[in-house]
C-alpha cells in the first residue's frame, strides 16, 4: 500500500505521457490506484484521452519500476540508501575528474526529461557546460532541425509554429501520424477529431507520407512520397508559387528578408525536375501548390518523418517558407506561435539560442555540435576510441539510446568500458543495465505535473497543475539532481549546500526575468521546483509579478482550479528575435545545403527504403513494458506492399530479413496496400531481448530494434540530426520467425 499525500482522492491530473495533455481522474482505494478515466470537466481536454493514460496506475505499481537507488555489483543490483548512492557517485566521479577533467564526461538527455517535474526544471543545472564536456540528446533524433530553422528564421530556437487546425480550411501534414502519436509539436485535445470537424465544415486534409496511415485514411488525399524526398517536393512548391505569381506575403510583406535569394534557390526545382526523385507527378505537385495558395487559410505542418530524414533541416525550413509565401504564417487558420502561461525557456539565461549553431567538432568523426548537441551516434565512438579527450564518464538522464538512436549496437558494446556511468532512470533497461548507479525519479503519480512539453505547442493558452498523489519514498529528486551536479563540478558531498545552490539557481532566473532576487527570495523561501514554476507563471504574460500586476496569476491560482484554467489564445503575428529584426526567409546556412540535395537527386535510387512508425499503444521504447498495452496483436511487424511481398514470395506472418549497410534484423511481414511499393516500415523502440534488462513484460515480446539498421554516419548534415527514415535496405525471405517476434 502506497502512502497518499492527502486523504481525499479522486484526484484530477494531466496525463504526462504524450503531448495531448488529457485531463484524467484517478480514483484510489486502499492505497492503490483503482482506475484512471477521462476528466470530462478538464477545461482543455474536455473528456478526451487514449488507452495509455489509463495505465498511469499500472506504471506506478509496476514491479519493474525502481523505488530507490541501485548499485551494480557485476551482474546483480544492490538496493542502497540515497546517501550511499550519492557517496558511490562521488567515488566514481572523483578519479575521472582528477585524471581527465570534465572534458571526459558526457551526458545523454532523453525524452522523459520534459515529462518529469523536477528533472525538467533542474536538468539545466545538472548538465551545464561547466560540468559536462559533451552533450548528447534525443533531440538529435527528433526535432533538432526545427530548432535550427526556427533560430535561423525567427531568431529563437524554441518558437516553432503550430498549425491552427481548428480554424484552417486546408491542413497539409507531412511525415506525421497523429492517429498514433496524438500530435507532436501540435498539442490539441483531439487532433483526429479536429480533422473530422475540419472536413465536416467543408475544409480539406492532405497527408504526405510513404505510408497510408490512420491519419491519411481520415484525410481527403494521400500523397505517397519516396522517403527523404520532401525537401525537393517543397522546393518545387516554392518554385510553382513564384512561377505562377501566387506569392502573397500579406502582413509580413515588409518584415521579410531573402525573397529573391529564395526564388533563385528554387529556380531549378521545377515539378518536372523533382518528380522522379519524389515519385510524385508534376500535376500533383502543381495541384497541391495551387490548393495551398487558393485556400482562405492553409496550415502546413511537418513532424518526425520530416525531421529525422536526410534533408530534415531543408524540409523543416521549407514547410515554414510555404506558410510565409502564402500568407499563412502567424495567421489564424495558418500556423501560429503559442503564448504560454509559463514558458520554461524564458527562465533560461542561455535563451533564445542555447548555443552557437555550430560548436566544437567531435574528436573522432569531426562532426560539429549543433545548438550544443553532438549527433547521437557519435557517442559510441567517443567512448571506444582511445586518445586524449576520450569519454570516460557518462550521465544518462531519462534516455534509452541503446534502442532509440542509430549506432545502438556499438553503443551497447562501448558502455561497459566507461569508468563510470550514472543513470537517472526509473528502469533497468537496455541502456541503464550498463550503469554503475541508477538514481530513479518518482513515479508519475508521486510528483506534481505541469506540462512543459505540451503548452509550448498549444494555441490555447492555459495551464493545469496536478498535485502529487502518493508520497515519494526517499530523497526529493531535485536534491538528487543538484547533488549530482555539485559532484560533477568537482565538489565533495560534504561541501555541497543544496539549498544555497538552489537559491543561487533561482536568483539567476529571477534576474533573467527582470525581478529583484532579494525581494522574491524573501517572498518565496521554499526550495524546489514548485518555486520555479510559480516564478515562471508570475513572471509570464498572465502573471502577477509578485504583486506588481493586480489580478495576475500565480501557482496558487492553478492549485485552486483542479480542472485547469484557460486564459486565452495565441496572438497573431510572428515574434522576431533575429539580429536583423526581420524574418530570414533564405538564411545562407540553409541555402548552402541545397547542393547536397541536388547531388542526392542525381544518385541512383535505392530499391527499398525503410521508415519508422509509432503505434497508439506504445511510447518510444519504455512503455512496451506495460502489460495491458502489450497484450493483443503483435505490433513489431514489417509493413510491406503486396508487390514487394510477391517478389519475395512472402505473406503476412512470414519472416523477412531486412539488411542495410549497418546491420540486419528479421521481423514478421504485415502485407498491406497502405504503403508505397518499395517502402517498408518498422515501429521504433523495440528490441527488448538484451540480457540483464529488467523489463519483464517487454522482454516477453521483444521485437527488433529498427535502429540497428540506421547507419550511424547518415545524418542531416547541417543539424547533425539522425536519419531514421528513408534508410536504403534490401529484403530477403528468412527461414524461420525468431521467437523474439
Ligand atoms: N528508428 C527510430 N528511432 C527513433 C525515433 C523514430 O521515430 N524512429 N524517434 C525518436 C524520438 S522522436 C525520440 S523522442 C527518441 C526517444 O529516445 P529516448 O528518450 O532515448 O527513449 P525513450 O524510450 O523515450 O526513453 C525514455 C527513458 O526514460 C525512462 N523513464 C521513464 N519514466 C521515467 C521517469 O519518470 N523518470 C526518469 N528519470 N526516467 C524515466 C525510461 O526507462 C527510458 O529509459 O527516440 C528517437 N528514436
Ligand atoms: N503512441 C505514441 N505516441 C507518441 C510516441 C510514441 O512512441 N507512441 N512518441 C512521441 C514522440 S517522442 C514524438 S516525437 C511524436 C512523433 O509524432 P509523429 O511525428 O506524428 O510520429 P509518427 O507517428 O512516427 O509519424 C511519422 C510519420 O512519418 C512518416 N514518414 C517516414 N518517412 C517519411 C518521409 O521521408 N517523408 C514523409 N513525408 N513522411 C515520412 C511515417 O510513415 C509516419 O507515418 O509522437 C509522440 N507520441
Ligand atoms: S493522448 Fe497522450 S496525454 Fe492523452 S491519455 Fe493518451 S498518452 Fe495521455
Ligand atoms: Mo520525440
Amino acid at each position: 500500500m502506497d502512502k497518499l499525500i492527502a486523504a481525499e482522492p479522486p484526484q484530477f491530473r494531466t496525463c504526462p505521457l504524450c503531448e495531448g495533455m488529457c485531463g484524467v481522474k484517478v480514483s484510489v482505494r486502499d492505497g492503490q490506484v483503482q482506475k484512471v478515466r477521462a476528466d470530462p470537466d478538464n477545461v482543455f481536454s474536455r473528456g478526451h484521452m487514449c488507452p495509455k493514460g489509463v495505465t498511469l496506475g499500472e506504471l506506478h505499481e509496476s514491479p519493474d519500476r525502481l523505488r530507490g537507488p541501485v548499485i551494480r555489483d557485476g551482474d546483480s543490483w544492490r538496493e542502497v540508501s540515497w546517501e550511499a548512492a550519492l557517496q558511490h557517485c562521488e567515488t566514481l566521479i572523483r578519479p575521472v575528474l582528477a585524471q581527465h577533467g570534465s572534458a571526459a564526461i558526457a551526458a545523454y538527455g532523453g525524452n522523459m526529461i520534459g515529462k518529469s517535474f523536477d528533472l525538467g526544471r533542474y536538468v539545466g543545472y545538472l548538465l551545464g557546460s561547466r560540468r559536462v564536456g559533451s552533450q548528447y540528446s534525443s533531440s538529435a533524433v527528433d526535432q533538432l532541425p526545427k530548432n535550427l530553422t526556427s533560430l535561423l528564421m525567427y531568431g529563437d530556437m524554441w518558437r516553432i509554429p503550430v498549425p491552427d487546425i481548428d480554424r484552417t480550411d486546408l491542413f497539409v501534414a507531412f511525415g506525421a501520424n497523429p492517429a498514433a502519436s496524438k500530435g507532436s509539436i501540435l498539442s490539441h485535445r483531439d487532433v483526429m477529431g479536429a480533422i473530422r470537424d475540419l472536413r465536416a465544415r467543408g475544409g480539406r486534409v492532405v497527408v504526405v507520407d510513404p505510408v497510408r496511415t490512420g491519419t491519411a485514411l481520415a484525410a481527403d488525399a494521400w500523397i505517397p512520397i519516396t522517403p527523404g524526398a520532401d525537401a525537393a517536393l517543397l522546393l518545387a512548391v516554392v518554385n510553382v508559387l513564384f512561377a505562377e505569381g501566387l506569392v502573397r506575403l500579406g502582413a509580413l510583406a515588409d518584415q521579410v528578408n531573402g525573397l529573391d535569394a529564395l526564388r533563385a534557390a528554387a529556380q531549378a526545382f521545377t515539378p518536372e525536375a523533382v518528380a522522379g526523385f519524389c515519385d510524385v507527378a508534376p500535376a500533383v505537385i502543381r495541384d497541391l501548390t495551387r490548393q495551398i495558395a487558393a485556400a482562405r487559410s492553409a496550415a502546413v505542418y511537418g513532424r518526425i518523418g520530416l525531421c529525422t530524414q536526410r534533408f530534415g533541416s531543408l524540409a523543416s525550413w521549407l514547410i515554414d517558407v510555404v506558410s510565409v509565401l502564402t500568407g499563412n504564417m502567424g495567421c489564424r487558420g495558418g500556423v501560429m506561435f503559442s503564448k504560454q502561461v509559463a514558458d520554461q525557456m524564458a527562465l533560461s539565461p542561455r535563451y533564445p539560442a542555447d548555443a552557437p549553431i555550430q560548436g566544437r567538432r567531435s574528436r573522432v568523426r569531426g562532426a560539429p555540435s549543433v545548438l550544443g548537441t553532438f549527433p547521437s551516434s557519435c557517442l559510441a565512438e567517443e567512448i571506444d576510441t582511445p586518445g586524449p579527450g576520450q569519454v570516460k564518464g557518462l550521465v544518462t538522464v531519462a534516455a534509452n539510446p541503446v534502442l532509440s538512436a542509430p549506432g545502438s549496437e556499438r553503443l551497447d558494446q562501448a558502455l561497459p568500458h566507461l569508468d563510470f556511468m550514472i543513470s537517472l532512470d526509473n528502469y533497468i533497461n537496455e541502456t541503464t543495465r550498463h550503469a554503475h548507479v541508477i538514481l530513479p525519479g518518482p513515479s508519475l503519480l508521486e510528483q506534481p505535473h505541469w506540462d512543459m512539453w505540451g503548452w509550448p505547442w498549444c494555441l490555447t493558452s492555459g495551464g493545469h497543475y496536478s498535485p502529487p498523489l502518493f508520497v515519494r519514498p526517499g530523497m526529493a529528486e531535485w536534491r538528487v539532481v543538484m547533488s549530482l551536479g555539485g559532484l560533477l563540478s568537482g565538489k565533495s558531498l560534504a561541501d555541497i549546500d543544496v539549498e544555497a545552490e538552489d537559491d543561487a539557481y533561482f536568483a539567476r532566473m529571477c534576474r533573467h526575468v527582470g525581478l529583484d532576487p532579494e525581494r522574491i527570495l524573501a517572498l518565496a523561501p521554499t526550495h524546489g521546483p514548485e518555486r520555479i514554476l510559480d516564478l515562471n507563471i508570475r513572471s509570464g504574460p498572465f502573471g502577477d509579478r509578485y504583486g506588481e500586476v493586480a489580478g495576475g496569476l500565480t501557482l496558487d491560482s492553478f492549485k485552486a482550479a483542479p480542472h485547469g484554467i484557460i486564459v486565452g489564445e495565441a496572438d497573431e503575428g510572428v515574434p522576431l528575435r533575429t539580429t536583423s529584426g526581420r524574418l530570414e526567409l533564405a538564411h545562407p546556412y540553409l541555402l548552402a545545403d541545397i547542393p547536397r540535395l541536388a547531388a542526392a537527386m542525381a544518385e541512383p535510387p535505392a530499391d527499398v527504403h525503410l521508415v519508422s512508425r509509432r503505434t497508439l499503444r506504445s511510447m518510444n521504447s519504455w512503455m512496451n513494458n506495460v502489460e495491458s498495452l502489450a497484450s493483443g496483436r503483435a505490433r513489431c511487424t514489417l509493413l510491406m506492399h503486396p508487390h514487394d511481398a510477391a517478389a519475395l514470395q512472402v505473406v503476412t506472418g512470414d519472416a523477412v530479413t531486412v539488411t542495410s549497410t549497418a546491420g540486419s534484423v528479421t521481423a514478421p511481414a504485415e502485407v498491406t496496400d497502405h504503403i508505397k511499393p518499395g517502402v517498408v516500415s518498422l515501429p521504433h523502440g523495440w528490441g527488448h531481448d538484451r540480457p540483464g534488462a529488467r523489463l519483464n513484460v517487454a522482454g516477453r515480446r521483444p521485437g527488433v530494434n529498427a535502429n540497428s539498421l540506421n547507419p550511424p554516419d547518415l545524418l542531416d548534415t547541417i543539424s547533425g540530426n539522425a536519419v531514421v527514415n528513408g534508410t536504403p535496405v534490401t529484403l530477403s525471405k528468412a527461414q524461420v520467425v525468431e521467437e523474439s517476434q
